[in-house]
């Protein structure tokens, strides 16, 4: 694998998982209170002794690159040529910030070349799976590929949101339309779709080449997905890598988390009982930065001379949080987070030092860092208040706070 030069595309705008990204881009968003999203890939990278790392970055980076100095920079080890280097857009060729995804690296040409990889990976910041890169460089060397992509089936409804392929009896890409409107399903099913995860593995020259010939193309997006790979499918060998899961039968966790509610689900994924995506597997050791915090405490609320136990149920509960007296079920508690006596939080995120007051309700809510919920304040129970309040209400139902968003307490009624 020390032939291989990463390039983690860490830009996107990531406006669909707004309020979130309102003040940090997509791969910075916390998830499963630990972690931020990129940790997954960033830990997929070091469990496939991936060691050569170059983040490309765009809007409002200041978040991300600081989690990489605190959480990651440890790992890697100049002197024996390891790095993550984040790099912002160099504005060197283009002349402009970039414009899609090819262009992002087109402008990082220079700083790719100067490594001299047989092959590069592109892959992205804000996806959740666990993964080892390892058997997709293997699989395409042996294809004697020019580009190789990592496929999964979806669902023919979802499949709109990716790039879709069709493939001949070798894996060979042999059609390629990206989002589309109709997508092309699977010959063998026609309810699932070949969807492209967005990650390819080119080799080096053929990937300068093309880009390159890109830069000057009239009319392109500068696009993986738009423009280089379906050009690339008419006269070059591109071929697909199924991702499966371990025992090679089935389709392998893997989420996009590019809407609220995409990203709500993959977040109570984590905290079902028995999880798709395990993060207590010794062997593919998922890393975050770990706040120097005390752990979480569980303690008995008392008024009036009646107690109440806190508790937290089915949920995952991070450190420095203290449940004092309320009840959490099915919710993901982040680090530093309060909830008080006789509230009750369920189905619901709360980010980085969220304090939930005495006597509250909070139901499918997602709270942003810092937020102070006041005592007596119900949220997730009428979609209309909520909204009148300035919440984000989404078309599902669920409740999205932004940081530092300041509630007034409700009359009571
Ligand atoms: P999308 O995810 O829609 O489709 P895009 O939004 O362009 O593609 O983002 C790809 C990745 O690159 C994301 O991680 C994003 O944050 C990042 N990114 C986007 N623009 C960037 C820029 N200018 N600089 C740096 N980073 C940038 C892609 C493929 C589909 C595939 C899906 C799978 O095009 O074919 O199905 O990924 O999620
Ligand atoms: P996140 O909520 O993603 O952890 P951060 O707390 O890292 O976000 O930062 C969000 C924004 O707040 C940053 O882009 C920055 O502008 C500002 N900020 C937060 N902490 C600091 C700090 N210690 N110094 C300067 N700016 C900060």
């Amino acid at each position: 694998m020390r032939d291989i030069l990463t390039v983690i595309l860490a830009g996107g705008r990531g406006s669909r998982l707004e309020p979130l990204t309102r003040d940090r881009a997509k791969p910075a968003v916390p998830f499963g209170g630990l972690y931020r999203i990129i940790d997954f890939v960033l830990s997929n990278c070091l469990n496939s002794q991936m060691r050569r790392l170059l983040l490309l970055t765009q809007y409002k980076a200041q978040s991300l690159d600081r989690h990489i100095n605190l959480a990651w920079r440890q790992y890697f080890c100049r002197e024996l040529g390891e790095f993550v280097d984040v790099v912002p857009p160099q504005q060197r060729l283009a002349g402009d910030w970039y414009s899609g995804t090819a262009d992002a690296v087109y402008q990082n040409i220079y700083a790719i070349e100067r490594e001299s990889p047989e092959e590069v990976m592109i892959l992205a910041g804000d996806h959740i799976y666990k993964m080892n890169y390892g058997p997709m460089v293997e699989y395409h060397r042996q294809q004697g590929a020019d580009i190789t992509i990592g496929a999964l089936r979806v669902g023919i409804e979802q499949a709109r949101q990716f790039g879709v392929m069709q493939v001949d009896a070798d894996q060979r890409v042999i059609g390629f339309e990206e989002k589309p409107q109709h997508p092309t399903p699977l010959p063998e099913n026609p309810s699932l779709c070949l969807a492209s995860m967005g990650i390819y593995v080119f080799n080096a020259r053929f990937l300068y080449e093309r880009l390159c010939a890109d830069a000057t193309q009239p009319g392109s997006n500068h696009d993986f997905g738009k423009d280089i790979i379906p050009r690339a499918i008419q006269d070059s060998v591109v071929c697909a890598y199924p991702f499966l899961d371990e025992n090679r039968k089935m389709d392998a966790y893997w989420r996009d988390v590019g809407t609220i509610d995409a990203y709500y689900e993959a977040s109570m994924d984590l905290i079902s009982i028995d999880p798709q995506l395990n993060l207590y597997d010794d062997h593919w050791p998922m890393r975050a930065y770990q706040p120097n915090l005390p752990p979480p405490k569980f303690v008995f609320g008392s008024e009036g001379g009646s107690t109440r136990r806190g508790v937290a149920m089915d949920s995952m509960v991070c450190q420095g949080a203290i449940i004092s007296g309320g009840e959490v079920a099915r919710s993901i508690i982040g680090p530093g987070v309060r909830v008080n006596s006789y509230s009750s939080v369920q189905d619901s995120i709360l980010f980085d030092d969220v304090c939930v007051g005495r006597r509250s309700q909070l139901r499918g809510v997602i709270i942003d860092k810092g937020v102070q919920i006041p005592p007596e304040t119900s949220i997730g129970f009428d979609p209309e208040l909520d909204a009148a309040r300035g919440f984000q209400v989404t078309d599902s139902g669920l409740v999205v706070i932004s940081r530092d968003h300041e509630i007034t307490p409700q009359p009571s009624a």
